[in-house]
């Protein structure tokens, strides 16, 4: 009897539980209980961490998963590497549905960086009005260049103010849209967007706004995992389980 641990967070892995549910196959939703509201799924859901790669482990064998699907963010590595080392000391069959990258395209002005600390020292210079969609996690880093006004979008309030001189604060948890993001960058004279390499759908309105008004791009790329097995769509996830394809259901990529 199987019995699946979805890693969610991401839109592919609401699309994956949506066709779960209606395919009746058992399954339970994890978060890490990153933010507040984190959106409702129709599959049991638990929130918070499993307590490392051990805890993920007994985690595994108390609830008696026979697969795990792997849906985070491509930066959520962590966890990745958690699910490798859990699922290599047991025979729970381990399957990473993931997004291809996002590519740059004819005219766009990307430039690539390699970590949080390479997108912060990429902004020497003028002042400027710089979108930072990477969330809370990071933004203590660019606080030494504190010319730039940052206009930051974040899941849920903070806390504290962001440890910046100059910033405006927009709360949206996304998936977003072509023309939600390109009337945000013109009301807030965006000049420059900073942002992960997250790929998928569900954040890829602010690269066409970026297109649209010729807005250089720093571009964070993904961190590099061990080599797992992994696919672009929810039919591949079900062929995987040897369950029929859901009719008209769309892939991930
Ligand atoms: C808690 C679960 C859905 C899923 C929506 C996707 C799309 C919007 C792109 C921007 C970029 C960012 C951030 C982002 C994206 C989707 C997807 C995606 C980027 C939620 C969610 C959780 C999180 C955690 C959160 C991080 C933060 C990152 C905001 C839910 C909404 C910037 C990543 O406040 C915090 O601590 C936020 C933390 C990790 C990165 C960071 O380091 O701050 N995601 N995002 C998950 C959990 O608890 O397990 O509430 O739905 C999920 C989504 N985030 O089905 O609609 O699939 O990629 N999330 C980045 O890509 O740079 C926003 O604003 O343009
Ligand atoms: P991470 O750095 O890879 O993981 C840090 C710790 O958070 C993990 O070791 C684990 O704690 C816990 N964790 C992460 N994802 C979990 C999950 N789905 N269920 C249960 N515990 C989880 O992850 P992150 O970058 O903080 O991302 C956290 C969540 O936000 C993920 O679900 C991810 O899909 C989502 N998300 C992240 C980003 C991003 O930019 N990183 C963007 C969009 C969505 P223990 O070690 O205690 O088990």
């Amino acid at each position: 009897m199987i019995k699946v641990l979805i890693l969610g967070g991401t839109t592919e892995a609401s699309s994956l539980a949506s066709a779960f549910a209606q395919l009746r196959i058992p399954a339970i939703f994890s978060y890490a209980g990153r933010v507040n509201k984190p959106k409702t799924q129709p599959l049991p859901t638990r929130i918070g961490g499993f307590g490392g790669a051990a805890g993920l482990g007994a985690f595994l064998a108390q609830e008696r998963i026979t697969h795990i699907v792997d849906a985070t963010h491509p930066f959520a590595a962590q966890i990745s590497r958690n699910a490798l080392a859990a699922t290599a000391q047991s025979n729970v069959a381990l399957i990473t549905l993931t997004r291809p990258a996002w590519r740059p395209e004819l005219n766009d002005n990307w430039h690539c960086v390699a970590s949080i600390e390479e997108a912060v020292n990429s902004l020497t210079g003028q002042p400027q009005r710089v979108f930072l969609a990477i969330g809370r996690m990071h933004l203590h880093a660019f606080s030494t260049h504190p010319q730039h006004h940052y206009v930051l979008r974040l899941v849920d309030p903070p806390d504290a103010p962001p440890p910046l001189a100059h910033f405006t604060t927009i709360i949206d948890r996304g998936p977003f849209t072509p023309e939600g993001d390109l009337a945000l960058f013109k009301g807030q004279r965006i000049e420059r967007l900073v942002c992960k390499n997250a790929g998928g759908s569900g954040a890829s309105s602010k690269l066409e706004a970026a297109r649209t008004l010729g807005i250089p791009v720093v571009m964070i790329e993904r961190p590099t995992l061990p080599s797992r097995y992994h696919v672009h769509s929810v039919d591949e996830v079900l062929a995987w389980l040897h369950h029929a394809p859901l009719d008209g259901l769309t892939s991930v990529t």
